[in-house]
C-alpha cells in the first residue's frame, strides 16, 4: 500500500491530509462520544467528513438533522430491516423522510447524532449496515433486481453482489484495507441480459459473457458440468463476466466505461474486485481531487499498463474478454406485474414518485412483502420497489390495497420514468431544487400531452450528476442562469442517453433555461422527438 507519509503532504489535497491524519473509519469507536458531545460541539472535520465512513452525513442545509446512508447489497431488504428504517424515520415526525437511491438503496433524514449509538445497535440486531457509504469508499454495490426471479437471467447476482460487499466491508464490520481509496468507487454487476444496474457509469462492471471453451480455464468446463442450461447454442461455452472500468459521472468530466478485455469466471469476480481496487488505492491520482476516479490513472497509465497492473495483483493470466457479451435487450423498467420462474409466483414493481418514502409508507410496503410475498423488498436504480412471490392467488387481492394509489403498478407514462437526485431540499451542492419541480413539471407537461411510451427524464441539481442525467431521454442538470439580468435557477439539458443493450451517454444539447421557462421547451421536446401529441381540449 503507498505509504502516505512519504508523500509530501504538499502535493495531497485536503481530503487526503486529513485521512492521513485519522482514517475516517476511526469514527466508529467514537460514536458514544459524538452522541453525548452533540453535532455543535464536534470536531468539524469528524462531524463534516469522517461521520460519512460510517454512512452518517452532515446536512449544511438543515444543521443538526443528518442523513444516513445504507448499505443496500443488490438493493435487497428484507420486511424486518424495512421496518427499522421506519421506525428510526418515524420518530422524527414531519422532519423524517428516506429516499431510494439511483444506488438501489436507501438513506434516511432526519437523524439527531445523540440517537446514532440506539440506531446503530438497532441496524445491528437486523443485520443492516451504513459503513463505508460515503465519501472515498466502495459505495452500494447495484445488481439486478430481478436476480433469481427472472427466468430469462443468464446468472443469479445477489450472492455475488453480497460476497464484494463483505470483502470490501469486512462483513459489514468497516474494512480499513479500503477505507482510503483516492475517490468513490462504484461497482455494478448483472446477470440479466438488459443491463439492468448501467453497468456503463461504474468504476468497475461485470456483464454476462459465454467464453470458448479454449479460451477459458479448462477446469471451469470440467467444474461447471450443467452448464448446458446457461449455454445458449454448445456445452463448449463457458459462462462468466467481460469487466469494464473506469465508468464515472463528476461535474469535470463524464465517461462509460471501456473494456477491459478480461473474462472472468463468476468465482473469479471478487479477486478481480479486490485486485482493481488495491491498484486504485496504491496507485491512483491523489493530488488533484477532481482528477482522483479510476479514469484518471487509467488515462494516466493507458489501458494496457492498467491492465498488466491488476493483472499482477490478481496473479494469474488473464483470460481475454469474451467477443462479445449477452446484454441485447432493451432495459426494463420492472414496473407492473411480472411472472417468475418459480411457477405460480409474480413479482409486481411500484412506482415512487421520485424515490421518496414517509415511515407510513415504509411500514406499508414491510406489511405488503409479509402478507402477499415471501417478506422480501427489492430497489431499482430508478428509485422504485419490487415485491417478489407473491403468489397467483394473493394476486388479485394484492392488486386492490389503497397503497397501489401512491405506488402505481400503471403510473402515467412521464411519471414512470422520471428519477430526480435530492436537490437543494437537502444537499448543499445543489443549484436548483429538483424533486418537487420534478413532479410539479410532470404534472404539467402530462396535462398537456398525450404520449405513447415512456420517456426517461432524469434531473439532478447540479453537475455532479447523481440523477444521471446522461442516461435519460432527457436530462436535466440544474445550473444558475440569468433572466431580466437577474441571476436565476436553470438547467441544461442533456439528451441521447441510451440504457440497456449498446448504452451509450447523453450529451448536453442546450444551456441555461431558466426553470421558470422550461415547460414549453420541454413540451417541444417531447412532441418533435417522443411522439407525443397536445391533447384535444375538452369537451364543453
Ligand atoms: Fe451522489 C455527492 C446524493 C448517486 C456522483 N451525492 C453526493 C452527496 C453525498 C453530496 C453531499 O454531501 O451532499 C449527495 C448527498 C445528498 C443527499 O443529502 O442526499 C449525493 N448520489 C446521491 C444520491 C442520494 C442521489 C439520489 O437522489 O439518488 C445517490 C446515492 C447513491 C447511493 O446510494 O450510494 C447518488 N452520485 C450518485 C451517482 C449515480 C450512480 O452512482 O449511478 C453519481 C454519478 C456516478 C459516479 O459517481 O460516477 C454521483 N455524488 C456524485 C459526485 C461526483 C463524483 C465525482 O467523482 O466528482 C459527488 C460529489 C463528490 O463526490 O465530491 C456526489
Ligand atoms: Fe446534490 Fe448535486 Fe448530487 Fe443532486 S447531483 S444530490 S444536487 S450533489
Amino acid at each position: 500500500m503507498t505509504d502516505l507519509a512519504t508523500t509530501t503532504t504538499t502535493s495531497l489535497n485536503k481530503f487526503e491530509k486529513f485521512k492521513a491524519e485519522k482514517d475516517g473509519l476511526a469514527v466508529k469507536e467514537e460514536i458514544e462520544k459524538f452522541a453525548s458531545l452533540g453535532w455543535e460541539a464536534m470536531d468539524e472535520t469528524d462531524r463534516d467528513h469522517r461521520l460519512k465512513w460510517v454512512g452518517v452525513f452532515f446536512r449544511p442545509v438543515t444543521p443538526g438533522k443528518f442523513m444516513m446512508r445504507m448499505r443496500i447489497p443488490n438493493g435487497i431488504l428484507s420486511c424486518e430491516q424495512m421496518r427499522v428504517l421506519a421506525e428510526v424515520v418515524q420518530r422524527y415526525g414531519d422532519e423524517g423522510s428516506a429516499d431510494i437511491t439511483t444506488r438501489q438503496n436507501i438513506q434516511l433524514r432526519g437523524i439527531r447524532i445523540e440517537d446514532l449509538p440506539e440506531i446503530f445497535d438497532k441496524f445491528h440486531a437486523v443485520n443492516l449496515t451504513t459503513v463505508q457509504s460515503g465519501m472515498d469508499n466502495v459505495r452500494n454495490i447495484t445488481g439486478d433486481p430481478v436476480a433469481g426471479l427472472d427466468a430469462d437471467e443468464l446468472f443469479d447476482t445477489r450472492e455475488l453482489v453480497q460476497q464484494i460487499q463483505d470483502m470490501v466491508t469486512n462483513n459489514g464490520v468497516g474494512n480499513p484495507e479500503f477505507t482510503n481509496l483516492p475517490r468513490k468507487f462504484n461497482i455494478a454487476i448483472t446477470g440479466g441480459r438488459d443491463n439492468s444496474v448501467h453497468a456503463e457509469i461504474n468504476d468497475l462492471a461485470f456483464v454476462p459473457a459465454f467464453k470458448e471453451a479454449e479460451g477459458a480455464r479448462g477446469d471451469l468446463i470440467s467444474e461447471q458440468g450443467a452448464g448446458e442450461e446457461m449455454t445458449p447454442s454448445s456445452s463448449q461455452k463457458v459462462f462468466g463476466f467481460n469487466v469494464l472500468v473506469g465508468g464515472f459521472f463528476s461535474a469535470k468530466r463524464c465517461e462509460a466505461a471501456v473494456p477491459l478485455n478480461v473474462w472472468v469466471p463468476p468465482e473469479d469476480v471478487v479477486a478481480l474486485c479486490r485486485a482493481v481496487l488495491e491498484v486504485f488505492r496504491d496507485n491512483g491520482l491523489r493530488a488533484n481531487r477532481q482528477k482522483a476516479r479510476l479514469m484518471w490513472l487509467m488515462d494516466e497509465w493507458g489501458i494496457e499498463k492498467f491492465r498488466a497492473e491488476v493483472e499482477k495483483q490478481f496473479g494469474r493470466s488473464f483470460i481475454s474478454a469474451a467477443v462479445r457479451d449477452e446484454i441485447d435487450w432493451e432495459k426494463r423498467d420492472h414496473v407492473g406485474v411480472y411472472k417468475q420462474k418459480q411457477p405460480e409466483l409474480n413479482y409486481v414493481g411500484l412506482h415512487v414518485p421520485v424515490g421518496r418514502l414517509y415511515a407510513e409508507d415504509m411500514f406499508e410496503i414491510a406489511r405488503l412483502a409479509e402478507v402477499y410475498g415471501s417478506g422480501e423488498i427489492r430497489l431499482t436504480v430508478e428509485q422504485n420497489f419490487i415485491i417478489p412471490n407473491i403468489a397467483d392467488s394473493l394476486l388479485e387481492t394484492f392488486l386492490t390495497e389503497p397503497v397501489l394509489d401512491k405506488f402505481a403498478i400503471n403510473p402515467t407514462l412521464l411519471m414512470r420514468s422520471l428519477v430526480s437526485c435530492t436537490g437543494a431540499q437537502f444537499c448543499n451542492f445543489a443549484l436548483i431544487e429538483t424533486k418537487n419541480r420534478a413532479l410539479a413539471t410532470i404534472k404539467a407537461l402530462e396535462a398537456e400531452l398525450e404520449l405513447t411510451h415512456p420517456v426517461r427524464i432524469h434531473w439532478t441539481g447540479c453537475p455532479n450528476s447523481c440523477g444521471q442525467p446522461q442516461v435519460a431521454d432527457i436530462g436535466l442538470m440544474g445550473t444558475k442562469t440569468r433572466k431580466n439580468g437577474k441571476a436565476v435557477e436553470g438547467v441544461d439539458i442533456y439528451m441521447g442517453g441510451k440504457v440497456g443493450k449498446e448504452a451509450q451517454l447523453g450529451t448536453c444539447v442546450t444551456k441555461g433555461i431558466p426553470c421558470e421557462d422550461l415547460l414549453p421547451v420541454l413540451r417541444e421536446l417531447l412532441v418533435e422527438h417522443f411522439g407525443a401529441r397536445l391533447r384535444e381540449p375538452a369537451a364543453v
